[in-house]
């Protein structure tokens, strides 16, 4: 689908505009175009002129800009901005404490082009002495590149699964493969992934490495032999594809989801209990008689051992806790009711209220709250307190329309520099629930953060912590923070943690739900959507709280509405009443 392209397309012309110092509202119309793009569920070139228009954030320039591309596969006016201003120019803007305006200025005053110009640059020294560039910001820019050359190692799992999902999806069309699953880091839904690994079986396995080798994906063929084939696609990412024997399937599938220190344990376990356990499957000593391995059950089963779901196996204390018989019941996508960090285009969602709602009703959800942003949040349009008032009575009057489902009035509020929140306590007392998160001011140091953090969790209003760490994966590092405790205090006061679901947040991450667990902190699963696609990001927040050993009762937004709302700490002067 040409959707990402396009939506690359505008984020890009977004970044250049933005390099030159243009109009900010027309830059926030190419961001949300961008994001609108991601997010369409359909494919663009399918779509007829009204659909195209239909496009929230999408109007008649944009869709001639969208036929530009499909009809000659460039848009006239990237180009042209692209003349302007050098590719490697345009990486700097990615560059986490670098933005557009300092991007601009070294390029002006230094004729900086890349990321390698920009070290060698910071390294001679002739940085010093530029408006707005102290000792401490050549450090974060240095340190910046470094999470960038780090990151392009390892990729973002929500980069890398939609990928991986695309290759099974072709190959079951395509090749004949008879079983087919993605295995790996991917498989027990690990924030960060090597490479892809896929197990498959098949009658005709030499059509299927054919296959495998000529999808669109292969920039490069690595090897291609007739169990295990390689390829790497063009932004870098290594594919493997096995094929393996039917009666070993679920052997392989054990043995490559790993992790390894997991596979380590069961082996240690079968020889003790006199069995060989590998990836062809489950031997009995002496005689290697194959005892099991077509089914991934075979494996523990052998062991005496409960079923270890993917997300658990990492050596974290599961084995002990499966034999001991205490293992989570881990909380499923289907345990979920709803969605308690919701963005409107009050500020920078893509879509109406009703529009949202109706894509919730959809997911078979009982409630979402609209939270939408507040006005420290300049770039993001946030609310003052007039427009949060506004957008109440809105609420209010939806409500009425929707029996058998509830729209929560809250707002994400911006946390000041000093703990303080953006909007008075007045304005959230009308409010069902206050969730709170940082958004500037990430460099502070580890006692200013905690502290700030620690005062607006003692905030009356706030109800939920959203995205603890503020990090985004291969971007932006978490902030320094005493995270036992911010989460000592969240558990003291009653305020909820958010797991936030989107890919490149997955924050909380996996260690800090388990510490949140065992303080007794109550915890949400969010998917902080922007637009009503990514409303399937529960998933992913899902499986973060698996690999958190998280269980449905440790999940607010598993209860119904009734039993959610008296377990939200809120500042509400209006009591709601119960419903009946
Ligand atoms: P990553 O780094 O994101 O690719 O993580 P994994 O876990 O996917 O690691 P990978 O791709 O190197 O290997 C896939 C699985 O294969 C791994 O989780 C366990 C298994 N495996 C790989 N090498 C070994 C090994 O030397 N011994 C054992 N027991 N298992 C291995
Ligand atoms: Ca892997
Ligand atoms: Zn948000």
């Amino acid at each position: 689908m040409k959707n990402q392209q396009i939506a690359n397309i505008f984020s890009e012309i977004a970044d250049l505009l933005e390099l030159k110092g243009e109009n900010v509202f027309r830059i926030r119309a190419y961001r949300r175009a961008a994001q609108n793009m991601d997010g369409l569920s359909k494919d663009v070139a399918a779509l007829s002129q009204e659909e195209l228009e239909a496009i929230p954030g999408i109007g008649k320039d944009l869709v001639a800009k969208i036929h530009e591309f499909l009809e000659t596969g460039t848009v006239s006016k990237h180009e042209a901005l692209k003349k302007e201003i050098p590719g490697g120019v345009l990486e700097l803007l990615h560059i986490p404490g670098l933005g557009p305006k300092k991007t601009k200025l070294l390029y002006d005053k230094l004729h900086v082009k890349g990321v390698d110009d920009l070290e060698a640059a910071i390294r001679q020294g002739k940085l010093a002495g530029l408006p707005g560039i102290q000792k401490k910001t050549e450090e974060n820019i240095l340190r910046g590149i470094e999470l960038i050359k780090r990151g392009s190692e390892r990729k973002p799992l929500g980069r890398v699964l939609p990928l991986a999902e695309d290759i099974v999806r072709r190959m079951k069309e395509g090749a004949p493969v008879d079983r087919i699953e993605i295995a790996g880091s991917i498989r027990r839904w690990k924030d960060t992934v090597k490479d892809i690994d896929i197990l498959t079986t098949s009658k005709q396995p030499e059509k299927v490495m054919d296959a495998f080798v000529g999808l669109p994906h292969a920039g490069r063929v690595l090897m291609q032999g007739p169990t295990k084939s390689s390829i790497v696609t063009d932004d870098g990412i290594q594919v493997d594809l096995r094929v393996v024997e039917e009666r070993s399937f679920g052997a392989a599938l054990a043995y490559f989801t790993g992790s390894k220190q997991h596979n380590i344990k069961l082996r240690e376990m079968a020889v003790r209990a006199g069995l060989k356990i590998n990836e062809y499957g489950v031997f009995k000593e002496p005689g290697d008689i194959q005892i099991g391995g077509k089914k991934e059950e075979d494996v523990y089963k052998a062991l005496d051992l409960p079923f270890i779901a993917p997300e658990l196996r990492e050596d974290m204390g599961e084995i002990d806790a499966a034999l001991e018989g205490r293992l989570p019941k881990l909380v499923t996508l289907e345990d979920i009711k709803g969605d308690l960090h919701v963005h409107t285009n009050w500020s920078d969602g893509s879509h109406d209220l009703e529009e949202i709602v109706a894509a919730a009703r959809q997911k078979d959800y009982r409630y979402i709250a609209i939270t939408d942003h507040t006005k420290g949040l300049g770039v993001a349009h946030g609310l003052d307190e007039k427009r949060l008032a506004d957008e109440i009575r809105l609420i209010d009057e939806t409500n009425k329309r929707h029996a058998g489902f509830k729209v929560l009035k809250g707002t994400e509020i911006d946390i000041r520099a000093d703990g303080r929140l953006d909007l008075s306590d007045e304005a959230l007392s009308g409010l069902d629930l206050v969730v709170a998160s940082i958004h500037s001011g990430f460099g502070q140091s580890k006692e200013q953060m905690t502290k700030r953090i620690l005062t607006a969790l003692r905030n009356t209003c706030v109800s939920v912590f959203a995205h603890p760490t503020g990090r985004l994966i291969g971007v932006r590092d978490a902030y320094a923070v005493d995270m036992e405790a911010v989460l000592r205090e969240a558990a003291r006061q009653g305020v909820v943690m958010e797991i936030n679901a989107q890919p490149l947040r997955l924050d909380l991450n996996d260690l800090h739900i388990k510490m949140a667990k065992q303080f007794g902190v109550q915890l949400v699963i969010s998917t902080d959507m922007h637009v009503t696609s990514q409303f399937d990001y529960m998933t992913y927040g899902v499986s973060l709280a698996r690999r958190g050993w998280v269980e449905k009762k440790d999940v607010l937004n598993a209860l119904e509405y009734e039993e959610l709302i008296p377990r939200l700490k809120t500042c509400r002067v209006v009591k709601l009443k119960r419903a009946k």
